[in-house]
């Protein structure tokens, strides 16, 4: 592999993995039900949403071997990249940050239609603008966990709180192998302290209120490859042990609707240019994923 073009300069699909709707009738099919949506208000997530085909699951899987590899050469264009993030020597998380930048497939599925569509009906039929990516990555027999957390904990250096998160398998996710859980209603909690993302599994507990805890009820979310889950932003959510013969391989994509401002004038992701506090989310980095059409 030569030279490596940085695909953040790039705002629409650059391979054809995915086919972008043209008309009214073509987004249709994407939709959420109604019931969908009020789960997600309700609950705050929703589950189940096909969002990948076979053939752009290989190439995913692909890609991510690739990309993976330290000494590729599009490595510094990642904003984060830990090999294991697991704080348990025993155990392996591998998770990154920014490789839409560098792999023209998780460059793509920022755009397709299938999230797009979804995440827009979610953020309350605002436009939808792309914050960053996620690889969450758990081999097989010695994955290591998430902790409880929740997302807006690590995000308070962009305001007003209007994000959401999108999580999608590379391989069938259950209980075994690791999937993700949820705590249905927390969402309604309010913010919580942010613990250590792949240390104690309970480090959240801490901060819980004894009413908070007697809810405190893990609902599995099992998944087919291919197929997401929508959660808010105050979700208490995080993911056990893989222990089992099979690897949990994931992708995580986090936006906000159109009209989020920085909240500091520090760098808002490594490498990525400041945003001055106050000022819009916007530009090469953070690219407008669906518009009110
Ligand atoms: O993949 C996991 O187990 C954790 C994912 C997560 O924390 C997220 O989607 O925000």
């Amino acid at each position: 592999m030569g030279e490596i073009k940085d695909l953040a300069e790039v705002h629409n699909l650059v391979s054809d993995i995915f086919h972008y709707p043209k008309t009214a009738e073509e987004w249709e099919k994407y939709k959420l039900s109604d019931d969908q949506v009020s789960h997600f208000h309700e609950y705050g997530y929703v589950s189940g949403i096909k969002l990948l085909e076979e053939d752009q699951i290989e190439v995913l899987r692909k890609e991510l071997a690739e990309i993976r590899d330290p000494n590729h050469p599009g490595h510094h264009l990642f904003y984060e990249f830990h090999s294991n993030e697991s704080e348990d020597s025993n155990s392996v998380l591998f998770h990154s940050l920014g490789h839409w930048r560098i792999s023209k497939a998780f460059h793509d599925v920022l755009w397709n239609p299938a999230f797009v569509m979804a995440a827009h009906q979610l953020l309350e039929y605002k436009p939808v603008r792309f914050w960053h990516d996620q690889l969450f990555s758990k081999p097989a027999k010695h994955g290591g966990v998430v902790a409880w957390h929740q997302d807006y904990s690590y995000w308070t250096r962009t305001v007003a709180m209007q994000h959401l998160t999108c999580w999608t398998g590379l391989d069938d996710a259950s209980t075994e192998n690791g999937c993700l859980h949820y705590i249905p209603k927390s969402h309604l909690w309010g913010l919580l302290d942010a613990p250590s993302l792949a240390g104690d599994m309970n480090g959240l507990m801490a901060y819980l209120t004894e009413e908070q805890k007697a809810e405190f009820k893990p609902v599995p979310i099992e998944l087919k490859k291919g197929y997401g889950t929508f959660h808010h932003p105050l979700m208490v959510h995080g993911s056990y042990e893989n222990k089992s013969e099979i690897s949990r391989r994931a992708f995580v994509l986090n936006v906000f609707a159109d009209g989020t401002v920085s909240n500091t004038d520090d760098e808002l992701l490594k490498g990525v240019p400041p945003i001055p506090k106050g000022k819009q989310m916007q530009g090469k980095f953070f690219p407008l994923l669906y518009k009110n059409k």
